[in-house]
């Protein structure tokens, strides 16, 4: 059996979506012959409670001078960290000259509010092509993956810091021991790290299997990071729910006995036990729920297809990589993926090798339906494609179910 990231105890291996290739590799036809593939597994650790990838991948095959997403692609995500940057600027940093660090600042979409101001901070994102991005924003950035050596690094140049945070990075660590420490001994001592994941009690309640791929090595839980934090004389002391990425979860962290944690979080603690997220049943129902999820959307697409209806894909997606090879859709399902990324237009997907095409192509010329793959910036593209659904257009989507929506 796997021995789990974080306790070392044995992790039960629940599911194996089949060779997958890397979510992010969006490719070219000459590398077709070439292309990476592993075994995406998950398992589940009974003693921490800790949802994990059973095989990993180099981490310098996933992040690299061509990442393939860049943050800013959404308006309402440039508008969450805005907020989630002005909160910490309203409420952590009043010291005399604080100091902002940011764990995978990507194309400094957070960090652009802390440089507009003149605040002291430094983005850790070792994808050369958005760090490039996010230093042309003037965004102070070092192009490196973050760990305890580059803390002690960052600490002698620039002193101990107010505020530590993450959006989507944490979980896409495998070596969290290392990342802990690091925040352990960068963090003043009234200093706080705040992060924010996909939240495992969505994932499993709306069987978002697609956030399942090789970058998220971990599906977090209330529970299973004061597990891991505790470890290190730090504590959770709140947590906030988030809409994002299909429902998220923000912690914030402090040093244990720094500040008095909120209620919420014993509350969620006590939740998540009694739905059932530290118990191996649940996962072995959630593994049930997907091969429904599966069998339910390839009803519908080769239902439609039949009927000689049109269907597009709706956002490149990393998610969308596992959707896509685990339920074996190809392009004679559907024609194209449209994605606003210039740099993932005139690519093909992962595995299934279906073109990306400019968002254009599908404002020219609307197919019946869309497969919504950006499934999580639903109501932002909902709103922006009125005209679509006004002229007909159905999207299909496939969380929290299987169903068709116009
Ligand atoms: O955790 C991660 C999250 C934060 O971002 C990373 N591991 C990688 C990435 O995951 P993703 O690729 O699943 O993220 P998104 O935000 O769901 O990607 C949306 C895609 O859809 C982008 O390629 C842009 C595209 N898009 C579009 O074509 N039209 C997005 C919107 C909002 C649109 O209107
Ligand atoms: N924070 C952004 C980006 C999330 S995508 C957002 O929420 O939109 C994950 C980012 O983390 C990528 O830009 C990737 O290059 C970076 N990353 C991956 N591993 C990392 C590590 N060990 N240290 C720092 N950044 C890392």
């Amino acid at each position: 059996m796997p021995e789990c990231l974080i306790c070392g105890s044995s992790v039960e291996e629940f599911m194996s979506f089949g060779q997958m290739p890397i979510a992010n590799a969006f490719l070219n036809q000459e590398e077709f012959s070439s292309e990476f593939f592993f075994e995406l597994r998950i398992g589940f650790c009974s003693r921490c409670a800790m949802l994990q990838l059973t095989e990993l991948v180099d981490r310098e095959k996933l992040f690299h001078e061509s990442y393939a997403y860049f943050s800013s692609i959404s308006l309402r995500m440039e508008a969450h960290f805005k907020q989630f940057a002005e909160s910490v600027m309203k409420t952590k940093l009043d010291s005399a000259d604080p100091f902002v660090l940011e764990i995978g600042s990507n194309d400094g979409i957070m960090l652009r509010h802390f440089a507009d101001r003149g605040i002291r901070h430094l983005g850790v994102e070792p994808s050369e092509n958005v760090a490039r991005a996010a230093m042309e924003k003037g965004v102070n950035t070092t192009c490196r993956f973050f760990d305890k050596d580059l803390a002690s690094e960052i600490r002698s140049e620039y002193g101990q810091a107010d505020a530590i945070l993450a959006a989507n990075v944490m979980c896409h660590i495998p070596y969290l021991h290392s990342v802990a420490d690091a925040v352990a001994s960068l963090m003043k001592p009234d200093g706080v790290f705040i992060f924010e994941d996909p939240y495992l009690g969505d994932i499993v309640e709306k069987t978002a299997y697609d956030q399942i791929y090789d970058e998220h090595a971990f599906y977090f839980s209330v529970s299973s990071l004061s597990n891991l934090f505790g470890q290190y004389d730090l504590e959770i002391v709140n947590i906030e729910p988030q809409s994002v990425h299909g429902g998220s979860m923000r912690y914030t962290v402090a040093r244990k006995g720094a500040v008095t944690a909120a209620s919420s979080v014993a509350r969620q603690k006590d939740r998540e036990h009694s739905n059932g997220l530290r118990d191996l049943a649940t996962f072995h129902q959630f593994k049930r729920n997907i091969e429904t999820s599966r069998d339910d959307l390839l009803k519908i697409l080769h239902r439609e297809k039949e009927e000689n209806r049109r269907i597009v894909g709706y956002g490149a997606t990393s998610k969308s990589t596992t959707v896509l090879n685990y339920c074996g859709i190809d392009n004679r399902l559907i024609d194209f993926i449209s994605d606003t990324t210039s740099t993932k237009q005139g690519k093909f997907s992962p595995g299934m090798h279906i073109p990306i095409r400019p968002y254009e192509e599908f404002v020219n010329d609307y197919p019946e339906y869309a497969l919504l793959f950006a499934w999580n910036h639903g109501q932002e593209i909902m709103e922006k494609e009125k005209p679509y659904s006004a002229q007909g257009g159905r999207f299909i989507v496939y969380v929290p179910s299987v169903k068709i929506m116009a």
